[in-house]
């Protein structure tokens, strides 16, 4: 599993005044946590901030970089801040996110032809939010399809099917959970990426209902996701499911998790 780590946000509220004082040591310390907890990337998200986002968002990926040689998640829909950010990313980063919707289509593009980098792909088009199976792979096949005749090989390519929460419709899990299947056979050598929280939107007891839907995605071969790398339970898991789905030889990552305490209570 592929775990980016999604603390710096600053629609949070705890990374807002971060950003906007350049708090340096603020961020790197919530990105110190998310190392530690297994993160493979950072995202850095700078969206609430229209005019300075280019700028903030580069200084996210300077700072984080700056202590840590991990590569980093650019959330953003702008272009220009997303160009910003990669002037300044060292290693192979993640571009936060392609669509098929026209303008960001046009826009992202470029940008992924230009650098190598790997990019998560929203099932998404201009009609919107996509409720069914057949309408994520309805938009999954042309975007990876272009992606590739552009040269971005299938491995750097992360479908994000975009989670819709369950308290709206009693179907939503499950047409996600079969867009992960249909993926993993259609496209084997794509990957996944996704926020899982949205499915547990408006219900209670929101990180359990995460943790059981991820357990599920898991076994329907989900390999990629933005979550909480600090979230112990989260991460315990996502360890034992990748396990006994035959993900874990001899159990080694299972046995080290034990030995990490990250099993515990
Ligand atoms: N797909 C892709 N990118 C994404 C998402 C996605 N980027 C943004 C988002 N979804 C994933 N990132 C976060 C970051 C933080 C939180 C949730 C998702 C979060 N939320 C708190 C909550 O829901 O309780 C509230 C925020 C706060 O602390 O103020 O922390 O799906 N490609």
């Amino acid at each position: 599993m592929e775990i980016v780590g999604e603390l710096i946000n600053a629609s949070r509220k705890a990374i807002r005044p971060l950003i906007e004082n350049q708090d340096a040591e603020g961020i790197i310390e919530i990105a110190r946590k998310q190392v530690e907890g297994g993160a493979d990337y950072i995202d850095v998200n700078a969206g609430v901030f229209i005019k300075e986002e280019p700028e903030y968002l580069r200084w996210l990926v300077e700072t984080v970089q700056s202590e840590f040689d991990i590569p980093c998640c650019i959330d953003s829909p702008n272009p220009v801040a997303i160009e910003e950010a990669l002037k300044v990313h060292k290693g192979i980063p993640m571009i936060n996110s392609i669509s098929l919707e026209k303008d960001r289509y046009a826009n992202i593009m470029p940008l992924v032809e230009a650098a190598e980098c790997k990019v998560i792909a929203l099932c998404m088009d201009d009609t919107g939010m996509p409720e069914t199976k057949d309408q994520r792979m309805a938009v999954a096949e042309p975007l990876i399809n272009e992606l590739v005749k552009k040269g971005v090989k299938p491995d750097n390519i992360y479908v994000d099917p975009l989670v819709q929460p369950v308290g709206t419709d009693d179907k939503y899990g499950l047409e996600f959970l079969n867009t992960i299947e249909a993926l993993k056979r259609e496209y084997p050598e794509t990957h996944h990426m996704c926020g899982l929280s949205n499915i547990s939107f408006d219900l209670p007891k929101r990180k359990f209902v995460n943790r059981v839907f991820m357990i599920m995605a898991i076994a329907k071969g989900l390999d990629g996701a933005i979550l909480d790398p600090t979230d112990k339970q989260m991460i315990a898991s996502i360890v034992t499911a990748e396990t006994l789905m035959g993900r874990d030889k001899y159990c080694e990552k299972y046995l080290k998790a034990y030995r990490d305490g990250v099993l515990a209570p």
